[in-house]
């Protein structure tokens, strides 16, 4: 830390200072992903769950304007049954906002529950599987998050392209820097140098073709 690096890695916020936190707490227990490949092979799995949301966002979504806004984002919040500040809702928001159009579309909703899942100190505490009737739902969040801690070697909470080009080295790929450099400008949507977990799962979330689900709009 403290590199020339260092500026550009460190937190923007109170709540991606506590995502990072929560990355490098869940770091130290390891992962059970081997190699880019294997998680590759996991997509359509992931797919299948993360589509499964849909059901979710759509109890949420109380005027069926296919987004939710910050009021119906509490109420979520609530019955998620999780303790969070309105300051810190505000902020989950304003994350996940990622197209800026102040409404959470399904995309940006999945990447919202992964942090969520996340961010809780009690993973058994995360009752979206019992309340909200989604099944695997936990187990591919678990994926997602031991996926980007097999991507970030130096557990700084934030994958680098160095890190990205080893992850691709490492499972074999003949040219392996075209590719890794591909994947990772697709992950660093502020093209600030590094991708966060958040970034990740929006890159995810293309990857697997969910932004096509959730939208209703004209184009
Ligand atoms: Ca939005
Ligand atoms: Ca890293
Ligand atoms: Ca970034």
């Amino acid at each position: 830390m403290g590199g020339a690096l260092g500026k550009l890695e460190s937190p923007e916020t109170k709540l991606e200072a506590k995502m990072v936190e929560a990355m490098q707490r869940r770091a130290s227990k390891g992962t059970a992903i081997k190699s880019f490949n294997s998680i590759i092979l996991k997509f359509p799995k992931i797919d299948d769950s993360l589509r499964n949301c849909k059901a979710i966002f759509e109890q949420f979504d109380e005027d069926s304007n296919g987004a939710i806004d910050n009021e119906e984002l509490k109420k979520c919040v609530h019955k998620l049954g999780v303790c969070f500040t309105e300051e810190e809702i505000d902020d989950l928001f304003k994350a996940c906002d990622i197209n800026e159009d102040m409404g959470i579309k399904f995309n940006e909703f999945v990447v919202f529950l992964c942090l969520v899942y996340l961010l809780k100190d009690d993973a058994m505490e995360f009752e979206a599987k019992s309340r909200m009737g989604v099944p695997n739902l936990e187990a591919t969040f678990e994926t997602l998050v031991d996926a980007f801690v097999l991507l970030d070697k130096n557990k700084d909470g934030y994958v680098s392209k160095n890190e990205m080009v080893q992850a691709i080295n490492e499972s074999g790929e003949h040219s392996s820097g075209p590719i890794a450099t591909k994947r990772f400008e697709e992950m660093d949507w502020d093209k600030n140098g590094s991708v966060s977990f958040k970034e990740f799962l929006f890159a995810f979330t293309t990857w697997v073709g969910i932004e096509d689900l959730g939208d209703d709009d004209q184009q």
